[in-house]
């Protein structure tokens, strides 16, 4: 190996509880062959350096520096903008360990196939060795991980998305664990592409990919994958959800997580503008997370949350003034941009941010909409959390924040209401499990196509969802204050193929029957599928909305959920004996009641 080494501050961190991440560095470099080896402190020099070297070679793009001051562009290869799933690997020793819900190789073949594509593959480059935090650096709820990766644009994200160097690197040594990933972009070469997980040896092997969700292995990787075997073993929870302080007019707050699938308006719903009268009113909203949450009991027993990042990811398109007015703020200096379209001022540009019309698209090419939209529909804004103007002080609250109610939801253009709240705990439990939704640009794949989406980690879920679902029955227990659980529908529409409900800020009014329904003053009315507001119990005040589209906004159609109950039955069936009996047959209630 000939590596110049450079190491945090001049010293080697050699000879300290740092033994073990110090022989797997040089273990990945003896595999890796890099020319170089850089230790990240997470420095503002050291991200000045980055991006001076990434706009020297071209991986970034300087964008308007009047408008948009310290913010870059990044083009990716054309065939690496999005999750691969069918790509990544959940590698356990044995195959039901992993699920059904995961692609499975035995560890060994797993570590042979990616250290056959490691080898080798930094020869020319620099290794980044990146020590990170997931959550606030002194909660008892983060977990600590180190990336290796030759990929300065990881890096730069990395030290947005978390807590990343130094104070990283001190935790880890005064712990002694952490989560291994090693990380090469390869030849971005999506036919030598895998992302592999190990979560017997928390480890994860990521090649040929620099997109987000492959590449910055902090977030679905660590804090989802991963996380979720350590919060099965430990007794957590690590989810695919935002979290949402909303403030209400006597200055209680009250935190909810809730789960969407990729794409779906999780952003959105964490950074949310009360409408006009509720602002007046006094309501407020407070942004905790807007994609990871990490819950468990606290003493009271209450769920208590972390958001393990400390940035955001967001998907750009659709992110407009009107969306999401918070989003905009937050990315107006201090922001990477990958693969937005830019204005003929170099502004960056997407599809629903306005009616300007785009120079160069996504690719860098002259603007042609023969060639389809200007941004890519996956294209994403990476910018620290605290430049969110609703950013929450609470979220860095080493011990997180009271959950008072969990939300599910999914894009369902027909048969599923607004909203509903389930019955109890383990009702709440089926509603999650048999969640469905239309794909998304997130991943590859066709987009549209219904598909179910448990608590929507189909993607993320590290180990096999039967016991992942037994795994969440089991905080039911003696002593538990568990939050209520709904079901929302953001999108169903109507028979003209227009939405029902607005959506944006109005669904503070969805957020504030939940908070009612928790304080025990909103009523409800008892449906098969699960508690419906009261009608005069759900403020639609000012919202113009006809007895007919709100009749229809809240229909439920028993043939229809006959059918639905029949295909979540045989999806639940489909795991086998491991599926919870209690669940199956909770499902098997709400078929009776439809009956
Ligand atoms: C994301 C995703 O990037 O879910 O958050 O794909
Ligand atoms: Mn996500």
């Amino acid at each position: 190996m000939n590596a110049a080494v450079s190491f945090i501050d001049g010293k080697s961190p050699a000879g300290s509880q740092l033994d073990n991440l110090n022989q797997w560095v040089t273990e990945a470099a003896a595999l890796t062959q890099p020319d170089h080896i850089h230790w990240c402190d997470g420095s503002d020099p050291e991200y000045a350096a980055l991006v001076q070297q990434m706009q020297a070679d071209g991986t970034l793009l300087p964008l308007n520096p009047d408008t948009h001051p310290d913010s870059w562009l990044h083009r990716s290869s054309p065939s690496d903008v999005a999750r691969v799933e069918h790509l990544t690997f959940v590698c356990t020793p044995e195959r039901d360990a992993a699920g059904p819900n995961n692609h499975w190789m035995s560890p060994a073949d797993g570590h042979a196939q990616m250290d056959a594509l490691f080898a080798g593959c930094m020869r020319g480059r620099t290794l980044y060795v990146v020590p990170y935090c997931m959550g606030p650096i002194d909660s008892p709820l983060a977990r600590c991980g180190v990336e290796i990766t030759d990929s300065p644009y990881v890096v730069a994200n990395m030290r947005i998305m978390t807590r990343m160097g130094a104070a990283a690197l001190a935790r880890i040594e005064r712990e002694g664990s952490f989560v291994k990933g090693l990380h090469s972009i390869g030849e971005l070469d999506p036919e030598r592409r895998f992302i592999m997980h190990f979560p017997e040896e928390l480890t994860i092997k990521s090649f040929g990919s620099g997109y987000g969700g492959n590449a910055l292995l902090g977030k679905k990787c660590h804090a989802l994958r991963i996380a979720s075997h350590q919060a099965r073993r430990e007794g957590w929870l690590a989810e695919h959800m935002l979290i949402v302080g909303i403030e209400n007019p006597q200055g209680e707050v009250h935190y909810i997580a809730a789960a969407f699938p990729s794409a779906c308006g999780k952003t959105n719903l964490a950074m949310l503008i009360p409408p006009q009268s509720y602002r007046e009113a006094g309501w407020k909203v407070w942004t905790v997370g807007d994609d990871i949450c990490w819950m468990r009991p606290g003493a009271d027993g209450r769920l208590y949350a972390i958001n393990p990042e400390a940035g955001f990811f967001g998907v750009a398109p659709g992110t407009s003034e009107k969306s999401n007015p918070n989003a905009l703020a937050s990315i107006q200096h201090g922001t990477i941009f990958t693969n937005v379209a830019v204005t003929d001022d170099n502004q960056p540009w997407w599809e629903g941010l306005d009616k300007r019309v785009p120079a160069k698209d996504w690719q860098g090419r002259d603007y042609d909409p023969a060639n389809g939209p200007a941004a890519h529909p996956n294209s994403r804004f990476t910018v620290s959390a605290k430049q969110c103007p609703s950013y929450s002080p609470r979220a860095e609250d080493p011990q997180g924040v009271p959950i008072s109610a969990i939300v599910f939801g999914g894009r369902r253009a027909s048969l599923v209401p607004l909203v509903f709240e389930a019955r109890d705990w383990t009702h709440g439990v089926l509603v999650g499990a048999s969640m469905g939704s239309e794909t998304t640009a997130a991943a590859t794949g066709a987009v549209g196509v219904m598909r179910r989406d448990p608590m929507a980690m189909k993607p993320f879920c590290g180990y096999n969802f039967a016991d992942y679902f037994a795994h969440w029955l089991s905080f039911d227990q003696p002593g538990a204050k568990l939050p209520k659980v709904f079901h929302v529908n953001w999108f169903r529409k109507g028979e003209d193929g227009q939405f029902l409900w607005p959506g944006f800020g109005e669904n503070l009014r969805v957020l504030e029957w939940m908070i009612e329904r928790v304080q025990g003053r909103a009523e409800a009315i008892e449906a098969p599928i699960g508690l419906l507001p009261k009608p005069g119990h759900f403020n639609l005040q000012g919202v113009g909305m006809t007895a007919e589209t709100l009749a229809d906004l809240f229909k439920v159609d028993p043939d229809a959920w006959r059918d639905e109950f029949d295909e979540i039955s045989e999806y639940l069936r489909s795991y086998g004996p491991a599926m919870p009996d209690e669940l199956c047959a909770e499902a098997q209630r709400t078929l009776a009641a439809l009956s």
